[in-house]
């Protein structure tokens, strides 16, 4: 049995662990989730070894570094979270942190990414950079936030030309009646109709079969993803049509960053710009490298009467280029040298 003034103690003591214990639970809830330490996730389709996943393991390992490792970030290569619009939409309630997508996944959700994905709007790819490195680039990183999705960084995608089955595309005439796989975006759509094509919207995961069954005649990418998800082995007349460069972007949901403190958002924010340069060297070489894979495969790279498929481009325009906010933005662009 305890002395009495033993059991005082004991029970003096056993207050101050109790005090001390919920003092630390407080503390702990009344701090941002990620003041914690987080995970997070990010989701990307592409194989290991493309460049977008390599670009965001490197933001991972500068946002480890700066945050003395209370946040890391895994990313989720090949699919394994799901196709490109499950990835948004698991970004959009806060489930999934992040995902390295298309822009053009996000043509429908906030209008005005749209924008770089318009047909044979950039120069060059010069350009284009200018474009994403400076104030335009940011204002367009912003365009999904009141959607729910906090743009980090723009990356390179190189462009997109077509490629077919069956015998190649050299001229406007030879994409008339094509069934073409498209982004699910209804710009993406309109380009291809606007052709003299139709359109058959889908996820990247059933590209290949769809070309191999016959279910589409054509496909268009840029010279890494024809490569890496092996579409140059069924399809191999790869047309420079060039038609468009829309690029990827990284986005955060907007649901966890608000749970974040300033200090951690400015972390990743410098972290994604970081990666950038890294990402576009890790591009160019992969476009030479795919470019080479898919030749010595057997692919046949065709050149193309561009002017036609530009010409035929207004009505896209038109169509898509509604407010005035679009429209002062590709005057804007049009106008960087
Ligand atoms: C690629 C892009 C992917 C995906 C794919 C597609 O160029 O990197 O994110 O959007 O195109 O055509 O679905």
């Amino acid at each position: 049995m305890l002395h009495p003034g033993r059991l005082r103690a004991a029970s003096t003591a056993v207050h101050a662990t109790i005090a001390r214990g919920t003092l630390a639970l407080a503390t702990l809830l009344a701090l941002p989730l990620a003041a914690q330490g987080a995970e997070i996730r990010s989701a990307d389709i592409h194989p290991d070894d493309y460049p977008t996943v390599q670009a965001v393991r490197k933001m991972a390992e500068e946002v480890k570094a700066k945050s003395n490792g209370r946040l890391t970030i895994t990313v989720f290569s090949g699919s394994k979270l799901g196709s490109e619009n499950d990835s948004i939409e698991q970004v959009k309630l806060g489930a999934l942190t992040m995902a390295r997508v298309s822009s053009a996944a996000m043509h429908n959700i906030c209008q005005n990414t749209r924008v770089p994905s318009l047909p044979f709007l950039f120069r060059s790819v010069d350009h284009l950079h200018k474009v994403l490195d400076g104030d335009i680039g940011e204002q367009l990183l912003k365009a999904c936030e009141k959607a729910g999705f906090v743009g980090l960084a723009w990356y390179d995608s190189g462009s997109r030309s077509m490629y077919t089955r069956n015998k190649p595309i050299r001229t406007l005439a030879d994409a008339k009646g094509l069934k073409i796989r498209v982004q699910q975006s209804d710009l993406s759509v309109a380009m291809v109709e606007a052709m003299g094509a139709n359109a058959t919207p889908m996820p990247m995961g059933e590209v290949y079969t769809s070309l191999k069954t016959g279910l589409v005649d054509a496909a268009e990418n840029n010279f890494p993803s024809y490569e890496s998800a092996h579409h140059y082995e069924v399809a191999k007349y790869y047309s420079l049509t060039e038609h468009t460069m829309t690029p990827e972007i990284l986005i955060y949901s907007k649901r966890q960053w608000d749970k974040l403190s300033p200090e951690d958002q400015k972390i990743l924010r410098d972290a994604a710009r970081d990666s950038v340069p890294y990402m576009r060297k890790l591009w160019t070489d992969r476009e030479a490298k795919s470019r080479a894979i898919v030749e010595k495969a057997g692919a046949q790279i065709v050149e193309v009467d561009k002017a036609s498929f530009q010409a035929a481009m207004k009505p896209v325009y038109d169509k898509f280029v509604t407010t005035p906010e679009m429209k002062d933005l590709v005057q804007r662009i049009q106008a960087v040298q």
